[in-house]
């Protein structure tokens, strides 16, 4: 089958309306360009169905035009704010970009089983305000919620900011709906928090990375409102401060520790520098003639009252400043001041896009060998890459930091990515081995680091892995060259 019947076919699917091609009116950038801007693609045509049957027969199609040997391949896309080069095509032309976004109903809301079901495309805040509208919290939260999906967060098994509470993705996810690389619907939209009948197919897609099939709707696990929300923006001396705060925290606030991020002092002079209307806490201030190289934002969710809640932080913070973890802190005073708090933490990955292109690495190691692991990189990388720039920040709470290096100040920072990213991640991903850490404990693999992945996990997990792959997807038409090659 020619890509020109297939398009034919595709059309009749979703309409003519929905099935986009580059032209010189028709710029499709938002499609095949990835957030970082590190890869602009070219796709065959971005193809936009309503419905899971229109999923599965546009599957069906590229299925069977495959077979024939058209070499298409589908690449999943929820709101492209994925930051691994996974959701937008390469540049061969023979990719079809399937964006869920259409798809964006709330299917039911089941307050008596603490549920919502959702068509895969619906963007994360709508489905936190919808939960909220209806009396309930769904936790699920990152910076980028006003354009990404559940059906992205669910490909990506996203964190966020309330992991180190209510887990990653996947542990909010009860049930899924999936169109398979065969174009067949699994529907597994089950609300059940208990059941043993074998292997678990819901878990084989979340983290997939749309290499495995496509997710069309999830069932997600909602919780009760809080009665109060407290936010501190604390100052510290250390990153070893920050670990014993955090232990301090979890013991004084319990499962009312909702939120704990650390920030180093160069992330937040980013957002004081790219968005200097935002006024960061602390930015600059010495104590004791020293400038305090870490910040931590933390957040008191409280069933009960604001005054129990304000009486636990209080003790908390009095607590922590005796010990000498924390040297100063403020706390929000009302819900603008709560979020304007939040907003600085948010805003640290837009700082860096604004400061350029940059390297990310979102990595994982026990949490009490933060603060020894970064010592000893910092010193590795100021060794080998003089005057390269750490942006420190990230869910401590998680284990999980981004450490990510920004170009020496002045340098052309395309240049240096260019030449220096392979050694720059050769040395953080070797670090990250000798403290038995993960290389990716958020954003995935994609196909930025497709290639690395062989060098950090075992061999037995890679053929496990893609014994999977090639169970489920033996035309390799999903997402292709993205998580394992096959
Ligand atoms: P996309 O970018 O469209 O896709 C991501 C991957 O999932 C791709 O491989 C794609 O093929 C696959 N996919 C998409 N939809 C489906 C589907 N329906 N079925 C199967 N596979 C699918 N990530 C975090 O984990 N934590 C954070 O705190 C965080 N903060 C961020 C802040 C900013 C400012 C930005 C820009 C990004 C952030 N991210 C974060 C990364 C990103 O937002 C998440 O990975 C998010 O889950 C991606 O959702 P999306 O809908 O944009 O997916
Ligand atoms: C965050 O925690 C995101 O803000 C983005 O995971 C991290 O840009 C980054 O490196
Ligand atoms: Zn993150």
């Amino acid at each position: 089958m020619s890509f020109s019947t297939l398009l034919q076919t595709l059309q009749s699917i979703v309409g003519p309306a929905h099935v986009l091609i580059e032209s010189a009116d028709n710029d499709l950038v938002q499609y095949v360009r990835d957030w970082r801007g590190r890869e602009r693609g070219v796709a065959l045509a971005v193809v936009r169905p309503n419905s899971t049957e229109q999923v599965a027969a546009v599957v069906k199609a590229c299925a069977a035009s495959n077979k024939a040997g058209s070499g298409v391949s589908i690449v999943p896309q929820g709101g492209n704010t994925g930051m691994v080069v996974g959701s937008t095509p390469d540049a061969s032309g023979t990719q079809i970009v399937l964006s869920l976004q259409r798809m964006n109903n709330v299917r039911k809301l089941d307050g008596g089983n603490g549920t919502i079901t959702l068509d895969a495309g619906c963007v994360l805040q709508n489905v936190q305000q919808a939960c909220f509208d209806a009396g309930y919290l769904f936790p699920l939260s990152l910076g980028s919620q006003g354009s990404c999906t559940i059906g992205g967060n669910l490909g990506t098994n996203a964190g966020g900011t309330q992991v180190v509470r209510f887990g990653n993705t996947r542990e909010l996810c009860l049930g899924l709906e999936v169109v398979t690389a065969q174009g067949e619907i699994w529907s597994g939209l089950s609300g059940l928090r208990k059941d043993n009948t074998g292997y678990d197919l819901r878990d084989l897609f979340i983290g997939a990375e749309g290499t495995l099939g496509i997710i069309t709707g999830a069932t997600m696990k909602m919780y009760p409102l809080p009665a109060a929300k407290l936010i501190a923006f604390a100052v510290l001396p250390s990153l070893d401060a920050a670990v014993s705060l955090l232990q301090l925290a979890q013991k004084h606030l319990s499962a009312g520790l909702t939120g704990f991020e650390v920030m180093g002092q160069f992330a937040l002079s980013l957002v004081g520098k790219h968005f200097p209307q935002q006024r960061v806490p602390f930015l600059g201030t010495a104590f004791s003639g020293v400038v305090a190289p870490y910040c931590v934002v933390l957040e008191n969710s409280d069933q009960e009252s604001e005054a129990h809640a304000k009486a636990q932080f209080e003790r908390l913070l009095e607590e922590a400043m005796e010990a000498g973890h924390v040297l100063d802190a403020v706390v929000a005073e009302n819900m603008t001041q709560a979020k304007q708090l939040w907003h600085i933490r948010e805003s640290i990955p837009l700082a860096q896009a604004q400061e350029g292109l940059n390297i990310k690495h979102d990595i994982s190691i026990p949490v009490s060998s933060i603060p020894e692991f970064v010592r000893v990189t910092d010193a590795k990388l100021a060794e080998s890459f003089p005057g390269a720039r750490l942006v420190n920040y990230g869910h401590l709470g998680d284990g999980n930091l981004h450490y990510n290096v920004q170009a020496p100040e002045g340098a052309d920072q395309a240049e240096f990515l260019e030449t220096q990213e392979p050694g720059v991640n050769a040395l953080v991903f070797d670090m990250v081995m000798q403290f038995q850490g993960s290389i990716s404990a958020e954003h995935g693999i994609g196909s930025l680091k497709v290639e690395k992945l062989p060098h950090y996990k075992s061999p037995v997990a890679m053929e496990l892995m893609r014994t999977i792959k090639r169970a489920l997807d033996p035309q390799n038409m999903m997402n292709p060259g993205r998580v394992i090659e096959v």
